[in-house]
């Protein structure tokens, strides 16, 4: 087919693609939301319909991109974790941050009034994003551990300040009341001048939102077949089992065999790996990822 003239101008897009089994993170954060959330009256220091919305939007992700396996979140950025071998757009890094950061901004904006019924939107939100990629394991457990721990500092400094600011103290006072202080100090202010208890805040707010998949149950060798035969008695021939430890899925070639004039599928289990077979339920989390513990339950997420 003849090119028009004007095809010339294709030559300028040029590729971006990510460098090859390296982690991909991309971190998108709310633009100017200092007045957004002055103009739609959050609470302070924390909307806990604010937190859950951005939650929300964040489920969407993982809901929508399988390759997306993990997201933290905390005030209005959330970073998503792409597994390490991702083929997601050819790894081109402009279709990964802007698809990521433009569903996350729409499902931002289509829940809104599941969280804010009596406060519509005064005006559109926007988010930003970037793209960082890391070479290793440690790289990113550092990057999460470093978003993590600025949670909890960001937070027990607002906690104070607005605690300041609620007793009476204008925000400029506040501020300089805590110039200088260290987090103990600030727990000590809050504990014997308000009798709030740092560490019984909720942990959404102390430890930010992790999104991640569930592992399937894992069931043995007996539980399987007895499953299998339950659902094809049931006339059920679509079952999947999935095995965290192996990782499996289901093979559509399901053989027959007829026994008493009743037909049994057996269905072959195809071994995957293991990230693979974490295709569960998406839960929204609040705990500890700069200790060992949380990835080593996980560790398809560092594969
Ligand atoms: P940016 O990101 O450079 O466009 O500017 P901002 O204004 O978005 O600033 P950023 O991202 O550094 O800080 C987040 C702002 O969002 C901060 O001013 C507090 C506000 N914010 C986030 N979550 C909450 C919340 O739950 N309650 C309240 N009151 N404010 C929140
Ligand atoms: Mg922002
Ligand atoms: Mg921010």
């Amino acid at each position: 087919m003849a090119k028009s003239r004007f095809e010339y101008v294709r030559n300028y897009e040029l590729p971006d693609p990510l460098m090859p089994g390296t982690f991909i993170v991309v971190r998108i954060d709310g633009r100017g939301f200092h007045k957004f959330s002055d103009t739609h009256a959050f609470e302070k220091p924390n909307d806990k319909r604010a937190l859950d919305l951005m939650d929300k939007a964040a489920k969407t992700v993982l809901d929508e991109y399988k390759d997306v396996i993990m997201a933290f979140g905390e005030s209005d950025e959330y970073s998503f974790l792409l597994k390490r071998n991702t083929k997601l757009y050819n790894r081109r890094r402009s279709k990964i941050s802007s698809s990521i950061v433009s569903l996350f901004t729409s499902a931002y904006v289509f829940h809104w009034l599941s969280y804010f019924p009596n406060n519509p939107l005064r005006y559109p939100p926007s988010f930003d994003s970037r793209v960082i990629v890391y070479p290793g394991e440690k790289e990113v457990r550092d990057y999460f551990a470093w978003r993590q721990a600025d949670t909890h500092i960001n937070n027990l400094y607002n906690t104070a300040f607005w605690a300041l600011v609620k007793d009476g103290q204008s925000t400029t006072q506040a501020n300089k009341t805590l110039q200088g202080t260290d987090s103990k100090d600030k727990n000590e202010i809050l504990f014997s001048k308000y009798g709030i208890n740092y560490n019984n805040l909720p942990e959404q707010y102390r430890k930010g939102s992790i999104c991640v998949r569930r592992p399937t149950i894992v069931i043995d060798d007996q539980q399987q077949q007895q499953q299998i035969e339950e659902s094809t008695t049931a006339g059920v021939s679509n079952i999947s089992i999935d095995d965290p430890a192996v990782g499996s899925v289901e093979d559509d070639s399901a053989s027959q065999t007829r026994i008493n004039g009743v037909i049994r599928k057996e269905k072959k289990v195809k071994k995957v790996k293991p990230y693979e077979g974490i295709d569960g339920e998406i839960v929204v989390l609040h705990e500890d990822i700069i200790k060992d513990g949380f990835w080593k339950e996980r560790p398809w997420l560092l594969q």
